[in-house]
């Protein structure tokens, strides 16, 4: 916990045993993954074992220390960097959140913009949001510098939303760290921290389990992309 609130991140090493990471690849092999596509958006709808996994006591109890008991997964995303999809991305913070729905600008001026990405509605929620949010990423093959591990900037994440040339700031006072892990290990960060990748340089595939967990249900009429009900079913089983 210390960790995440000084540095916004923390590697686990091994934290999944060679079965079980066997199990997840197998799953995501059945879900005919176009190779050349960098991933897959909707990965709770389609796999259920890793929507088990999402939400089991293993990984509810990295998730609760940080975001509380009524932290719930509202977002799942398989990616795979591969020689046939090599890609890089540049420093940036995770601004945006899928939901169910759009809504008017009028409804919520706080939420925006608006974008849609594979056919998913996204949007900017307010810094406060963001802030309650917790990534955990899932690797299921070794990962360092060759094979274009996630870098992170250790304490990017408690300035709210950064300006451009906050984060050319953060690049030039700052180093990246790469986040290399085991297969099995995990890395948890916050959504907030400047993070980008390389295009690996040893062709070989680099797969991680995404998945993004809030503590808090959106205000009325917009709907977290995924599990917003459980977020109502536990506010009633409270009541
Ligand atoms: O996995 C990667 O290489 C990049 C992921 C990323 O930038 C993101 O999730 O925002």
């Amino acid at each position: 916990m210390q960790e995440i609130g000084v540095h916004g991140f923390v590697t686990l090493d091994r934290y999944l045993d060679s079965d079980s990471i066997e199990l997840l690849i197998q799953e995501i092999a059945h879900l005919n993954f176009t190779p050349g596509r960098a991933g897959i958006r909707n990965l709770l709808e389609l796999a259920p074992s890793i929507r088990k996994l999402a939400q089991s006591q293993e990984i509810r109890s990295l998730v609760a220390p940080i975001l509380g008991d009524t932290a719930q997964v509202v977002r799942g995303i398989f990616f795979d960097k591969q020689p046939s999809a090599n890609w890089k991305v540049p420093w940036h913070q995770d601004l945006t959140i899928a939901v169910k729905n759009r809504l008017d600008l009028l409804d919520l001026p706080d939420y925006h913009p608006w974008s849609v990405k594979a056919g998913i509605p996204h949007v900017q929620p307010p810094t406060a949001i963001l802030e309650q949010m917790l990534t955990v990423r899932i690797h299921l093959d070794p990962t360092d510098e060759s094979n274009g591990a996630l870098k992170v900037i250790s304490g990017s994440h408690r300035q709210g939303k950064l300006t451009t040339v906050e984060i050319d700031r953060w690049k030039q006072t700052s180093p990246g760290i790469s986040c290399n892990c085991e297969a099995g290990g995990i890395l948890l960060m916050r959504p907030l921290l400047l993070h980008a990748s390389s295009i690996a340089i040893v062709p070989s595939h680099r797969r991680v389990i995404h998945l993004e967990y809030a503590s808090q249900p959106l205000p009325a009429g917009l709907d977290w992309y995924y599990g917003q009900s459980r977020f109502s079913n536990a506010k009633n089983s409270d009541q």
